[in-house]
């Protein structure tokens, strides 16, 4: 079935970090913080984030960040936003240096866009997705500041979103789809609430979403893509219910999802290859122990040995 390219992909990944000017580059303007985030966790997957000079990303990091609100924009200039907060405290975790960050201003500002019915907004635009609960929730514990927010209401918000497939959309009676279970399904692990769960009925309804050509698909009727390698492996591993899908299938699935020559990893089959989909093949493989992968964790989306240190440094 041919081996996974780690050398290749290390280096597809440092040069669109280097090439800031490639078409990829320019497209994904808006998502940079994000992306750099995608690739550094690959890199570290791959034992390789000392390809990249702390130095540069974390004075580039605290550039995206708004002083006046505490919250991080997806670029320098950008308004400030849940999902690049998540992936600048994320990005600053990786490296080991929370240490740059005003904890009480970063916490506030997540805190603050929780709404009174326990869901959260992504920033004050005021739009509302489980996307949102899971980043604010992720962040917040990261930081060690989930005594910031109502977390009992944060939780029944989620539970909220369970539908009778027992999967979660993003607002009460949302359609499930494999990324809105990963973002609730990690969101009840971190808050100590995966009980909320129906583990047998979600599992079936992930476990379902296996094709024939053994990759996984989002939803229903849907072609198999790369990245649900995450959100569906992922969520499965939370609620121990892994088994119930052929891993050698998926693994041959994203193993030909590779260009071979140039590295990095596409969404299917002979596709073009991006930072995002390069992260979710090899991340699902960590999560099915591919050999000489670090192990990442389902709920926080970082190598194991980085949560270990947020919360059992002496
Ligand atoms: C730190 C891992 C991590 C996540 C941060 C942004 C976020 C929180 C979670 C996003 C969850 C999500 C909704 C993912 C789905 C993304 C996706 C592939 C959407 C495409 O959906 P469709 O329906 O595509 O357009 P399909 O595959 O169904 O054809
Ligand atoms: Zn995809």
């Amino acid at each position: 079935m041919g081996e996974l390219e780690s050398e290749k992909h290390v280096k597809y990944i440092v040069s669109i970090e280097k090439k800031k000017d490639s078409f990829e580059a320019l497209v994904m303007e808006h998502l940079r913080l994000n992306g750099a985030y995608w690739g550094l966790t690959t890199l570290d997957l791959l034992h390789k984030i000392s390809a990249v000079d702390p130095e540069e990303v974390i004075p580039w990091v605290m550039k995206c960040y708004d002083e006046d609100c505490g919250g991080f924009g997806g670029n320098i200039g950008h308004d400030p936003h849940l999902l690049y907060t998540l992936s600048a405290v994320q990005i600053l975790a990786l490296f080991d240096r929370i240490d740059v960050l005003d904890v009480e201003k970063v916490s506030g500002y997540v805190a603050g866009l929780q709404n009174e019915d326990g869901s959260f907004t992504g920033d004050i635009w005021g739009e509302i997705d489980t996307r949102f609960s899971y980043c604010a929730i992720c962040c917040l514990s990261i930081l060690h500041s989930l005594d910031k927010i109502n977390v009992d209401k944060a939780v029944n918000f989620i539970v909220s979103c369970k539908n009778l497939d027992g999967g979660f959309g993003s607002i009460p009676g949302g359609e499930s789809h494999a990324g809105q279970i990963f973002c609730c399904v990690g969101a009840l692990a971190i808050a100590g609430s995966l009980h909320r769960v129906d583990r047998d009925l979600l599992g079936w309804w992930l476990c379902e979403r296996q094709c024939k050509d053994g990759g996984l698909n989002g939803r229903p009727e849907k072609l198999a893509d790369v990245c649900y390698s995450w959100w569906v492996l992922s969520s499965l591993i939370m609620i121990d219910r892994v088994h119930w899908i052929d891993k050698n299938k998926l693994t041959k699935f994203i193993l030909n999802c590779q260009d071979k020559e140039n590295g990095g990893i596409s969404d299917r089959p002979d596709n073009a290859v991006d930072v995002f989909h390069t992260y979710f093949g090899v991340a699902g493989l960590s999560l099915m122990e591919y050999p000489g992968l670090k192990t990442i964790d389902p709920a926080y989306a970082l190598p194991v040995d980085v949560v270990n240190r947020i919360f059992f440094r002496k």
